[in-house]
């Protein structure tokens, strides 16, 4: 079974689950948020970008700076956690920029995204541009190199996200918005000091043999093989590779969400498996993607 992408009627975002209007109360569980609990459209209805990254100190360091280039009032100060009765995930909010961590792999992004894109739902958002600011290992590029994903692939480089339902597995397109994609790659230009490209980003189960690594507790196969594997997806057009790309480019394609997924990469997995970088190094590689967002972020809202 194929489902297609979703549309977005009035810019609202389009959950597709006719149970939901039935039920009396949605409660967020991962993200210790609730529409009996909270008001939802009072605390999140002027949200229009949605920032979501691995790490939880990473999205707060995001938000914090975000802050600061919004020249928002209170710029240096702590910023609660909007889910801090959870300690599944984190959220920050600066202006009009929800930022929020993920955790690691599809299994994780699939909850939070699911609780997320209700939370949009139920708070009215209109107009919502979702990107996912990332690390990744990259292919045949610079470390440091920031790619901007045309489109998510899986482990066999096709454009799909697999999802089990009910003990069948339902095909789901991976397409990400290309406009957006094009307008970030343009703003790059502008502001980066790195290189930056558009190029298909490889998304796996798995960091170790999931991604043709030699250095996991457990390898069955060849150095060439690895090799010949890896330089098969150079030739399919991936660039990068990480571990949310397809469910997320899934979810919020048929959500009617405008996504786009921005990662750095920490190192050319054709050069090796280990991540050799100084904490400093990967400390300022991280924040590539963070100053690509702001900058688009500024310039969306007449900043830049
Ligand atoms: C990139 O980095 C993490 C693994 O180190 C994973 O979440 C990903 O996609
Ligand atoms: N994240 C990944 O998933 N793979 C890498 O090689 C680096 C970061």
């Amino acid at each position: 079974m194929t489902e297609t992408t979703g549309y977005s009627g009035g810019g609202f975002v389009h959950v597709k689950n006719p149970h939901l209007d039935s039920m009396e109360e949605d409660i967020l569980y991962h993200l210790d948020l609730g529409t009996k609990t909270h008001n939802l459209p009072a605390m999140f209805g002027d949200i229009k970008f949605v920032c979501v990254g691995g790490s939880p100190n990473r999205m707060r360091a995001f938000a914090q700076f975000m802050r600061r280039e919004l020249g928002l009032a209170g710029a240096g100060e702590e910023l609660p956690d909007i889910c801090a009765g959870s300690d599944r995930y984190a959220m920050y909010r600066a202006g009009p920029v929800l930022s929020i961590s993920h955790g690691m792999g599809i299994p994780s992004i699939s909850i939070m995204l699911h609780e997320l894109i209700k939370l949009l739902h139920h708070a009215k958002c209109r107009d919502v541009t979702i990107i996912r600011i990332g690390t990744s290992g990259g292919l045949g590029i610079e470390a440091g190199s920031v790619v901007i994903t045309d489109t998510a692939v899986d482990s066999s480089f096709q454009p799909r996200f697999e999802q089990v339902v009910l003990g069948e597995v339902v095909v789901r397109s991976t397409e990400l918005d290309k406009d957006l994609a094009e307008e970030l790659l343009a703003c790059s230009r502008e502001i980066a000091d790195f290189p930056t490209l558009i190029g298909h980003t490889m998304c796996t189960y798995d960091f170790y043999e999931g991604q043709g690594r030699l250095d996991g507790a457990l390898c069955s196969f060849s150095s060439e093989k690895k090799l010949e594997y890896l330089r098969r997806a150079y030739d399919a057009g991936v660039r990068n590779i990480e571990m949310e790309s397809t469910a997320f480019a899934a979810l919020c394609g048929l959500c009617g969400l405008k996504a786009a997924v921005v990662c750095v990469a920490l190192l050319d997995r054709l050069e090796g498996d280990q991540i050799r970088a100084s904490h400093e190094v990967l400390w300022e590689y991280q924040q590539r993607p963070q100053r690509l967002i702001a900058a688009f972020i500024r310039q969306r809202l007449g900043l830049g």
